[in-house]
């Protein structure tokens, strides 16, 4: 064997296990030719390919706040923000070890950002959102909007958006950052840049976006066509409510409790085009149905604390806990007492594409 074709046949006899070419010795040499080729038989592999119900690596996980808090604190005695340009922990799938992805679609991960510190401003092609799980007061600026982070605000940081963070409070912070980044580098899509200055000059500050786009008014000359939410932090303390309010006049889903979707108003869709997010409130005695879809879910408990099967398996979580449950596996969602649930999924993205399915 020459070398030039010397990866080709390394190739087959990775996928002899696949191919069982010791059965049929004339196939085995036959594939061994077009492999030099550059080809394979789709005959061997086609079952891989076309599966009948979705295939996952990914696995049920939770990561406990109260065990996580002290080894992200611990990041924040062994570097700084400007050595690590963000101070995360990124959380992830125990099947998926060493991805740095939570599920196959995305990433996610836990950042700390201590008083006085901050966190330089940059760019790129993937979009983050940020759950405030821990702490108060710290800020994040997107696209020249300054916002003052607190408990369970869902914030945007749409593709290309400059962003920067700082902590002028006197505590730590810490949040859920989630992003579309394996979608980004699954397309080949990445790109990325540093800003002149750390801090980026403040335009607006406030939750500007969210007064100005979230009250049902919309000012002359905004233009409506884009496709995410110009809504910068959905604030906690204005969406909160709006739970309370489905659960006095209306009943619960009998999946999902009472829940909402965080939206842009502009259109009604979903708030980024890759990364959809939700909240649920699940009252008191609540004891979900099974439910599965095709977005593996990334779930955060904001408020309370409850159980949900999935996969024969029982999470038990309690506030600031994050969970995850894979694609098409049938999970439900039980309380004693009310609890409030955030997720977050890859859902928009499917849904564009004409993938996206429910079931029991
Ligand atoms: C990023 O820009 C942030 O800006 C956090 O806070 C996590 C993970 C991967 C790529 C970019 C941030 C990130 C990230």
């Amino acid at each position: 064997m020459d070398a030039a074709t010397a990866p080709a046949a390394k190739n087959v006899s990775k996928k002899a296990e696949i191919y069982d070419g010791s059965a049929n010795p004339v196939r085995a040499e036959y594939y061994e030719r077009i492999s030099q080729r550059d080809m394979t038989p789709l005959w061997e592999v086609l079952k891989y390919l076309v599966t009948k119900q979705p295939v996952t690596q990914c696995v049920p996980a939770i990561w406990r706040f109260d065990e996580v808090k002290p080894l992200v604190e611990e990041a924040g005695r062994l570097l700084t923000t400007e050595e690590a340009e963000r101070r995360v922990l990124v959380l992830e799938n125990p099947a998926l070890r060493g991805q740095s992805r939570i599920t196959n679609s995305l990433y996610a991960g836990l950042q700390l950002i201590l008083p006085g510190e901050v966190a330089g401003a940059h760019r790129h092609t993937a979009s983050a959102i940020r759950l405030i799980l821990d702490g108060d007061g710290a800020y994040t600026q997107v696209d020249g909007e300054k916002t003052i982070m607190k408990y369970g605000d869902f914030i945007l940081t749409p593709t290309w958006t400059a962003h920067d963070h700082g902590n002028e409070s006197k505590q730590a912070m810490i949040w859920l950052d989630v992003l579309d980044v394996p979608i980004v580098n699954f397309f080949e899509t990445a790109f990325a840049e540093h800003l002149d200055s750390a801090v980026q000059n403040t335009a607006r500050v406030d939750n500007d976006s969210l007064w100005r786009y979230g009250s049902g008014v919309l000012p002359d000359g905004t233009d409506t066509s884009m496709i995410r939410s110009p809504v910068i932090n959905y604030a906690y303390e204005r969406v909160r409510p709006i739970l309370d309010r489905m659960k006095n006049t209306g009943d619960a889903d009998k999946h999902h409790g009472h829940r909402l979707r965080y939206a842009n108003p502009f259109n009604g869709g979903w708030s980024l085009p890759t990364m959809g997010a939700n909240l649920s409130l699940l009252p008191k005695g609540f004891k979900g149905e099974s439910y599965r879809s095709t977005d593996s879910t990334i779930f955060a408990c904001l408020e309370g604390k409850g159980t949900t099967k999935v996969d024969g398996q029982t999470i038990e979580w309690g506030p600031r806990d994050v969970f995850v449950v894979p694609t098409w596996k049938s999970y439900a969602h039980r309380v004693d007492q009310q609890a409030v649930l955030f997720s977050i999924s890859d859902r928009p993205a499917q849904e564009a594409l004409g993938l996206w399915r429910e079931g029991n």
